[in-house]
């Protein structure tokens, strides 16, 4: 399925004038205010989010998944839905593959797909939270941690092997997130559980290609619900430091206990140079994996507030690799991810037009109201304007949700892949 730059375009004849007033008015205002608009509407075309190949499909939990039929059944399919998602939003440029999920066939013809849709492979994601067919040991006790070494081994070479298929498609980072851990109380000795971990991690280490970052992910419990080995960013501060400079912690926003502050974590890693990637999604409990901003918009623009100081302040800090983890099942998926890239760009424009020097001597003379009128008097403006003008300039849609509507996208991919359902493998 492939959208021309002409029928986007012509999907958004409709409500240019009414952008174009928008846009004026709010340009005007901020210029008012010193905001430099070309510079940050730069910024944001600059901002490029990878897409999980596990969230094209209809998510779901253990009690049911429902389709929205047309989904993709091979990568390369997943990666032609990418396709659609960066060429109405023009800042998907990039996929994160999950292995085995994704194990491509023919790698050259993958990269040249990928290439002539613009998309770029960002992290690999290992897999040793599920049993592998015709693997000679289980992961019902865990991976990285297991007591038995035959497991570690398995599991290390595991992601060796990830390392190859992710260097053969241009990644550069591996992304580790382990589910090892205890039900119950009593099930494991923590610290043989985290001595091995951190044991298996440097060997995985130890391989991996100078130019590659390992992104060590945490989450305090699920599946296991009474001790999880990677269970806070201490835990994978702590491990990303035993492994050396390449390593770094990756944040996942609903991988927090609930009312965790979030952005405090984001910049203290920042500061130490240790933030590597970033998971997008929302949540109200748990891992909910909602779309990003549906639940807590402000908490997201504080998290933002915290990656532009880094990003401006903490050259220490590597570049961040972005991607968004949320997939749901009562919503189209690709609908949900155009309304998730919106929200990441959403709270990036606010934090940008957060003004941190009037912020900075508000905060050094204490003026505690000064210092939340200028948070609050970015994050209540509405920056949409600037979003549609920044997907204006790079060729895609104005309203990317109104134009996979208009365009009928989903009936368009029925049309070509059936009615297959992968939900439920019917
Ligand atoms: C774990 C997680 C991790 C996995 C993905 C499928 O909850 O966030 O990033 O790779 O979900
Ligand atoms: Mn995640
Ligand atoms: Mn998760």
């Amino acid at each position: 399925m492939r959208i021309s730059k002409d029928h986007i375009h012509d999907s958004s004849m409709n409500e240019l004038s009414v952008h174009k007033e928008n846009f004026d008015f709010l340009s005007n205002n901020l210029s008012k205010k010193n905001v430099d608009v070309k510079a940050l509407i730069k910024k944001l075309s600059d901002f490029q989010v990878a897409i999980p190949s596990w969230a094209l499909g209809a998510g779901g939990t253990r009690f049911g998944r429902f389709s929205f039929y047309g989904e993709p059944s091979s990568l390369e399919q997943k990666l032609e839905d990418v396709g659609v998602l960066h060429a109405l939003t023009q800042t998907a440029g990039a996929v994160s593959l999950h292995i085995p999920w994704d194990v491509p066939s023919d790698y050259k013809a993958i990269k040249n797909m990928a290439d002539e849709l613009d998309i770029k492979f960002d992290a690999v994601n290992s897999n040793t939270f599920q049993d592998q067919k015709n693997a000679k040991e289980s992961y019902k006790y865990g991976s990285l941690s297991n007591t038995s070494v035959a497991v570690r081994e398995q599991a290390v070479a595991h992601n060796l092997d990830v390392i190859k298929i992710g260097n053969q498609l241009g990644s550069k980072s591996l992304t580790v997130w382990l589910a090892d851990g205890s039900s119950f109380p009593g099930q494991n000795n923590f610290q043989t559980a985290l001595s091995n971990t951190e044991d298996s991690l440097k060997k995985i280490y130890k391989q991996l290609p100078d130019d590659w970052k390992l992104l060590i992910e945490y989450k305090p419990y699920e599946p296991n619900f009474y001790s999880t080995v990677i269970q806070d960013w201490g835990t994978s501060f702590m491990l990303a430091n035993a492994c050396g400079e390449k390593a770094y912690s990756l944040v996942d926003l609903g991988h927090h206990l609930p009312n965790s502050n979030i952005e405090q974590i984001v910049s203290v890693l920042m500061l130490k140079g240790k933030l590597g990637g970033f998971h997008f999604n929302d949540s109200k409990y748990g891992d909910d994996d909602l779309t990003v901003g549906s639940i807590k918009p402000y908490a997201l623009f504080l998290i933002f507030n915290e990656l532009v100081y880094g990003i401006q302040n903490n050259p220490q800090n590597p570049d961040l690799a972005w991607m968004i983890d949320a997939s749901h099942n009562i919503k189209d998926p690709l609908e949900d991810l155009i309304q998730s890239l919106e929200a990441i760009q959403e709270a990036y424009a606010k934090a940008l037009l957060i003004d941190q020097y009037e912020l900075r001597n508000a905060q050094l003379n204490n003026d505690v109201v000064k210092c939340q009128e200028l948070l609050q008097d970015a994050f209540r403006t509405d920056v949409r304007p600037l979003l549609e003008s920044a997907r204006l300039q790079s060729g895609g849609a104005l309203s990317p949700i109104k134009s996979y509507r208009s365009l009928d996208i989903r009936n368009e991919l029925i049309k070509e892949r059936g009615k297959h359902n992968i939900a439920s493998g019917l």
